[in-house]
């Protein structure tokens, strides 16, 4: 399937960025590129703290790469001002200037639960030790839009793998940060905080998961889940839990965020299925921020190749 005939349009800014944005971007494209595409990111170390600060060896890259269906890149503008990080907002235009001065080191990384060897990894660690790579995955919210993004990451696996998961292990359960403090989203006693969510163990170990530190070959913004998030690019956007702060694995089926707030509309699973509607409104389409109109939402939100065989035998009407 190809999509070479949607139309792209430049982002409205009264869409998604204010002016100065623009400006910043001019900024951000003269300091050119070493090079485009798929680049493989050495590990990074020493006092990565502010947000802007390069992964050593990472190509700045601009928005010049095209998803495996040739779509273009979402400007790093759009993925950077338009969130959904409720601790902060349940405004996405507010929370990247909300999530400016979250403090994303120290960090610790804790797994555990049904492991033989739990370990806390320390963030500049993780850094050191995994090699990023750069992944472009689209991103589609359960609210009916999505990007396309290059992540830098590495397979979630890696991680797994080395704390060695117990033969009783199912399910992992993701914990993000709670820090009311920082986070004036959690004033709202509303949601369920922390925010978690979960995954069976053989879709947390599927090589299309990553664990993202970067995008657009920079470390992440606050506002994307500094300083480590999931990236499980055929579910809904709401499964890459931000700023992970736990990884527990499971015999039982973890809680999730969503979940707990309204059961009857997210399930557990929350693959991308245009067939099933949400209760309040179809998901048959999407509209891919940038452009105009709306575009056909692809089952397993396209990437039903690597990922259908994890389902096989399964109601995705009814494990939605
Ligand atoms: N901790 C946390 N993680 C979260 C969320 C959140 O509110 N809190 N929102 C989710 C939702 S609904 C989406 S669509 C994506 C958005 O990621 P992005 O802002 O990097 O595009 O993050 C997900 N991860
Ligand atoms: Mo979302």
């Amino acid at each position: 399937m190809t999509s070479s005939s949607w139309k792209t349009v430049p982002i409205q800014s009264s869409e998604i960025t204010p002016k100065h944005l623009y400006l910043r971007r001019r900024e951000f494209l003269k300091l050119g590129t070493v090079g485009a595409a798929a680049a493989i990111v050495a590990a990074c170390s020493g006092s990565a703290d502010s947000t802007s600060e390069v992964l050593p060896s990472a190509t700045r890259i601009p928005q010049i790469g095209k998803d495996e269906y040739g779509d273009p890149l979402t400007p790093y503008e759009a993925i950077t001002n338009y969130n959904n990080y409720y601790e902060f907002s349940t405004n996405k235009e507010a929370v990247a200037k909300l999530a400016k001065n979250f403090q994303t080191r120290p960090w610790t990384l804790e797994v555990g639960g049904l492991v033989a060897k739990p370990r806390q990894f320390d963030i500049e660690d993780i850094l050191q030790k995994y090699p990023q790579e750069e992944r472009i995955y689209r991103l589609r919210c359960v609210e009916g839009w999505s990007m396309v993004i290059p992540w830098l990451g590495f397979p979630l696996a890696k991680l797994l793998k080395e704390v060695e998961p117990l033969g009783s292990a199912r399910y992992v359960r993701f914990i993000s940060v709670a820090r009311p403090e920082e986070m004036p989203g959690m004033r709202s006693s509303f949601y369920p905080w922390p925010y978690q969510e979960g995954l069976r163990l053989d879709e947390a170990m599927h090589d299309l998961t990553i664990l993202a530190l970067g995008l657009y070959g920079e470390l992440l913004p606050n506002q994307n889940g500094a300083p480590i998030r999931l990236v499980v690019p055929w579910k809904y956007g709401f499964k890459s839990a931000k700023a992970i702060v736990k990884i527990e694995l499971t015999e039982q089926q973890p809680q999730t965020f969503w979940n707990l707030i309204a059961p009857h509309e997210y399930g557990f699973y929350s693959n991308v299925n245009p067939q099933k509607p949400h209760p309040r409104w179809s998901q048959a389409t999407e509209r891919r921020i940038g452009e105009s109109g709306r575009r056909p939402t692809l089952m397993f939100n396209g990437y039903a190749e690597q990922v259908a065989h994890l389902y096989s035998g399964m109601d995705l009407m009814q494990a939605y």
